[in-house]
């Protein structure tokens, strides 16, 4: 199958056609792609487009939205096949974005991609106050609390995760995961966070590493 057909999800993705997206990723999957090209030259592309006109003013709200929802109902057609086959339980997380956040798609992301590593995850959602990261961890016995923000305005929420970690006594029990497009390595660092990482792949590997090593 030739590379258009990429091209074609991501155009459909930035024109928020969901149902043509899902038949296009049908497509390709029937023709041998793999998921993970298909999620990265196809969906991410598309949305990486839209989030550049969105920024420069040549696209707005309504379009990001039905994008953003496009792209949601692939990535949920893809889950199943970007799951290892036969993987059972090796621990426990909770996820969600900070409170005062709604963006969800990268989330959403890095929940499908530890999901596929056989870990359990809680959803949170997004707007997600702190005291719900550290409730959750505690009465759902989380070994991971992963953490997205999308904005300059609310990745201090992420450091006020931390801090109620240790006020409850947990902070050595859990690792804190953060991610998201205003946070880095240094930013983990200043916070006390435990690990950065800037894509939903490579948050699976690390929560793998975590918890093989607890
Ligand atoms: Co908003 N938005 N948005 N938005 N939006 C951004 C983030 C922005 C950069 C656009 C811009 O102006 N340049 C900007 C933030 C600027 C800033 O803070 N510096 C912005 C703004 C300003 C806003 C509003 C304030 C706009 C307004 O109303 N005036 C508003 C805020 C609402 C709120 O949250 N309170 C708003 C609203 C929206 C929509 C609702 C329209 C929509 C969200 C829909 C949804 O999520 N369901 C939206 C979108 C879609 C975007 C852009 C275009 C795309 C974000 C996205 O989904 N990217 C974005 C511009 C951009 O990023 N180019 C923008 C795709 C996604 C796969 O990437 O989420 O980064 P991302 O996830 C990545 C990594 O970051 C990482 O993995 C993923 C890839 O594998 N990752 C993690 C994420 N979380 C992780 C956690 C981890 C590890 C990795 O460990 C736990």
């Amino acid at each position: 199958m030739s590379e258009g057909i990429y091209r074609e999800i991501s155009e459909n993705i930035q024109k928020g056609r969901a149902k043509l997206v899902k038949e296009l990723i049908q497509q390709a999957l029937d023709a041998g792609e793999t998921p993970e090209k298909i999620l990265n030259d196809g969906l991410l592309d598309g949305m990486n487009i839209i989030g550049a006109r969105f920024k420069e003013g040549t696209a707005y709200v309504p379009e990001v939205l039905v994008a953003a929802r496009a792209m949601n109902q692939g990535a949920a057609l893809l889950k199943p096949y970007l799951e290892e086959a036969g993987v059972t339980s090796i621990g426990r997380a909770c996820i969600g974005t900070v409170q005062g956040d709604l963006h969800d798609i990268g989330k959403n992301l890095v929940k499908m991609m530890l999901e596929g590593k056989g870990i359990e995850v809680i959803d949170l959602g997004t707007d997600v106050a702190p005291e719900t990261f550290i409730q959750t961890a505690i009465e759902q016995n989380c070994q991971l609390i992963c953490l997205s923000a999308l904005l300059t305005t609310t990745m201090g929420v992420m450091a006020e995760v931390v801090k109620k970690a240790e006020e409850a006594g947990i902070r050595d029990k859990v690792k804190i995961m953060i991610g998201g497009a205003p946070v880095d390595d240094a930013f983990c660092r200043q916070i006390g966070a435990d690990k950065y990482t800037p894509d939903a792949a490579s948050a699976a590997d690390a929560a793998k590493e975590f918890l093989l090593a607890m």
